[in-house]
């Protein structure tokens, strides 16, 4: 159990949105939004180097407080924590950099989360938190302190709820993540064998997880949400005339909401795929670098990987992932009523879970999907590399079409993508790769997931755009045949 500091800003920025489909494109349209700065100041009294001016109560951090006006992001700072920590949100209105004169409050309500009423955030029921007014000299900003201690396991996430269907389209949100502790998996008969490092169901090993898993690779109190890597697909939608309304201070009825931008974490397709900016480096603090917002899957072969999915939007968004079907291991931070089922069989039949390959999602849902990205190489490679049944091998058919118009095989950006020199593979580079191992002209493998309504996979109306990422499946570690 820890105590987790996190200290937000309210403030207004700028994001860049792409206008096509472009890989690092630089046509781009400017979108004016609100949202929360900051992030994680201190666990357990222990300062994170990287977020030491968000220590208000120095009056030397002061400056560097204000000189994040200006700064939002969408989405907001990712805030985690585990079952049972005490999470503490300092919330410090610091005013708007290019709207100075509105003054409204702000709020932080932790959506999905069992609080009292006086911490639920929404404005009306208890309070907002005033802007830090700019005197001469400064005086210390008006804040509160909203706290949460997580009983369950699960995704959920924040948003301010002051006149909610305009700061929320303006961005303020972002996920609130809740891992296992080691102690509510062991109330569920998950342990660690300290001695030998292997995972137990009650007296049985659990010799399919790795000994170097922690509580922070179960999705929720049960065996069968085990991951391998998580990613978190926050899901919204923006209406760039809303945006442009605030921006100019021209009222905006909200019954005109039309959209032509839908984002994951903030971005819309092709960014995608780049890395997030909101990525801590690899050397930074663990607490920090523990979860992100990189929407890029990236796994191995035989890997599971969960996707936490969240609908900030005012729209409802069929999610369909190519390749696999997920398995919904929970809704709304609660375990399946089938995984809960096979609380305590350490194999099941998945089959009698909830599983697809189209998980829709309302507005203020959460879905927790885990997919195993199984091997497809016994039944598919012979045909792609060899051919069956009298058809020619599908690399032969590839190398066809390429002569004929070598447009038709594309390109496909691997991760991580970096814009100065962007790697890139084809199906026929894929063949053409040496086969003495039986991996080499198979992977990696590529498969979308998107929003299934369609005409959401564009920006400002050009395809494609908009909600859709992509997964990206390497050889698996050992070679099996
Ligand atoms: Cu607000």
């Amino acid at each position: 159990m820890s105590n987790r500091h996190y200290v937000l800003l309210a403030t207004d920025g700028l994001i860049e949105l792409p206008l096509d489909g472009e890989l690092c494109t630089q046509n781009r349209k400017e979108v004016y939004i609100f949202g929360f700065t900051g992030g994680l100041l201190e666990v357990d009294g222990i300062k994170v180097k990287e977020n030491e001016y968000l220590d208000y109560k120095n009056s030397d951090n002061w400056s560097a407080i204000l000189n994040k006006k200006g700064t939002a992001t969408i989405p907001s700072p990712l805030v985690w924590g585990e079952v049972g920590d005490n999470i503490y949100i300092t919330l410090i209105n610091i005013g708007m950099k290019y709207l100075p004169d509105f003054r409204d409050f702000h709020t932080i309500h932790m959506h999905g989360a069992h609080v009292a009423t006086q911490l639920d955030g929404f404005p009306e029921s208890s309070f907002g938190v005033p802007m830090w007014e700019e005197t001469d000299p400064l005086t210390a900003p008006p804040n509160i302190t909203y706290f949460f201690h997580p009983e369950n396991p699960g995704t959920l996430m924040y948003h301010c709820h002051v006149e909610a269907s305009e700061h929320v389209q303006m961005g303020m949100y972002g996920a609130l993540v809740i891992y296992p502790s080691m102690e509510s998996l062991a109330e569920n008969g998950i342990t660690k064998c300290e001695s030998c490092g292997y995972w137990k169901l009650n007296d049985e090993y659990l010799y399919h997880i790795p000994k170097t898993a922690t509580n922070r690779n179960f999705a929720y109190n049960n065996i069968h949400s085990y991951f391998d890597k998580e990613y978190v697909m926050l899901l919204s939608d923006i209406d760039s005339v809303w945006h442009e309304s605030v921006r100019a201070g021209i009222p905006f009825n909200a019954v005109n909401f039309k959209p032509d931008f839908w984002l994951v974490n903030g971005r819309a397709f092709p960014d995608t795929l780049l890395p997030h900016p909101l990525t801590p480096s690899y050397y930074s603090n663990k607490n920090l670098t523990q979860i992100d917002y990189n929407s890029y899957v990236h796994v191995k072969t035989n890997e599971k990987f969960l996707l936490r999915m969240i609908n900030m939007g005012y729209q409802v968004v069929p999610w369909h992932i190519h390749g696999w079907h997920f398995t919904v291991v929970g809704k709304d931070s609660h375990l399946s009523p089938f995984l809960k089922l096979a609380e305590n069989c350490e194999h099941f039949d998945h089959e009698a879970t909830e599983m697809g390959f189209t998980n829709t999602i309302g507005s203020g849902e959460t879905y927790d999907l885990i997919l195993s990205a199984d091997d497809k190489r016994a039944v598919y490679r012979n045909y792609i590399v060899n051919g069956q049944d009298g058809f020619p091998s599908l690399c032969k058919q590839l190398r066809e079409i390429q002569k004929i118009d070598p447009n038709s095989i594309f390109n496909i950006p691997e991760e991580p993508v970096n814009c100065a020199n962007p790697k890139t593979i084809n199906d026929i580079e894929i063949c053409d790769q040496p086969c003495g191992d039986p991996n080499d002209n198979f992977f990696p493998q590529f498969y979308p997931m998107h929003n299934h309504d369609d005409y959401k996979v564009t920006n400002n109306g050009v395809y494609p755009g908009g909600q859709l990422t992509m997964i990206q499946t390497d050889a698996p570690d050992k070679i099996m045949q």
